[in-house]
């Protein structure tokens, strides 16, 4: 399965437009009804610029398209998922600005276009991630509050995916360079946790919405961070050069050969256990075929 098969290019296609424009539209509606703090605020207009900027910008829309194909999957319908993924990319977007600053990774183009900071300064970048990420909460709770238990527990989940002992963590490990020695058990958990986590999110954040049961929601568990395992050893592969090899990318440490075979066992592992499902988890399983083959 790759972007070049029609059907699964055009539901990825359609699925990620919807959430294009659902974000676009949310974040106009959300900027207008605060121009009374904005009006001759350049500061904080610029604010509400540097997050649209990359909020809007041009991603493949990974974990919002996988989270409403999941919760299709379980409820046969997608518009109730629409916030909670919105809320998904907010956070994703929110890591990336971060990531890219100076004092991270210092990147200078991001989705084929230059940085947040180099467009809008370091410090405004800083704050374009913090008002996603707070952004992302505001959005569970406006969304989701007819249902009180519903958005605690979303909450719940996005902490522990996007924090300390998730998203955050992850790369708090990974700025810790220095006489470390990889193997594949710890990359695996420095994986798991900074790309890993949000990717599982997107999947049982979906299950917490459609009230599946707990056994269902390890279910999903086990299937999100077996993907999201799999996105990272494919970005490695898709980011190996031999002649600058990486310390803590999966090709370097096992060579392309074996990275690719442990693409395709932690792959197959992931669509094993979606088995239970039957053919209503088509779509994560091309997913999980997409992401095999996928080219950036
Ligand atoms: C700074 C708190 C903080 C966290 C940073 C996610 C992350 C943690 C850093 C990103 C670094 C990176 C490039 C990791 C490789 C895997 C990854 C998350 C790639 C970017 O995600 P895609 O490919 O990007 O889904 P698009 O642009 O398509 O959304």
């Amino acid at each position: 399965m790759s972007l070049k098969d029609p059907q699964f290019e055009d539901n990825w296609k359609t699925t990620a437009a919807a959430v294009d424009e659902y974000m676009r539209h949310s974040l106009s509606l959300w900027h207008n009804s605060r121009s009374a703090h904005t009006s001759g605020e350049n500061g904080l207009n610029q604010l509400f610029k540097s997050m649209e900027y990359s909020l809007l910008s041009d991603g493949k829309r990974f974990r919002p398209v996988l989270c409403l194909w999941t919760y299709k999957m379980l409820s046969n319908e997608v518009s109730k998922a629409l916030p909670l993924a919105m809320a998904i990319e907010c956070i994703h977007c929110y890591s990336l600005i971060h990531d890219d600053l100076p004092s991270m990774d210092n990147d200078d183009f991001r989705r084929g276009r230059p940085t947040n900071h180099k467009v809008f300064g370091d410090a405004l970048a800083l704050l374009a991630g913090n008002s996603l990420l707070t952004y992302a909460f505001e959005i569970i709770a406006d969304s989701y509050f007819a249902d009180p238990e519903v958005a605690v527990k979303l909450v719940k989940a996005l902490t522990a995916s996007a924090g300390a002992i998730g998203m955050v963590g992850g790369q708090a490990i990974d700025i810790d360079r220095q006489d470390t020695v990889w193997t594949v058990n710890r990359l695996e958990k420095l994986h798991s946790m900074k790309t890993g986590a949000l990717i599982a999110l997107s999947v049982e954040s979906a299950g917490i919405l459609a009230k599946v049961s707990e056994q269902e929601r390890q279910a999903l568990v086990q299937f999100g961070n077996k993907l999201g395992l799999a996105f990272q050893v494919a970005d490695d592969l898709l980011d190996y050069h031999p002649e600058k090899p990486e310390v803590m990318n999966f090709a370097t440490l096992l060579g392309v050969e074996k990275a690719t075979s442990y693409l395709k066992k932690i792959s197959d592992e992931a669509i094993q256990s979606l088995r239970h499902l039957g053919p209503a988890a088509t779509p994560l399983v091309d997913m999980v075929n997409f992401n095999f083959d996928r080219k950036k």
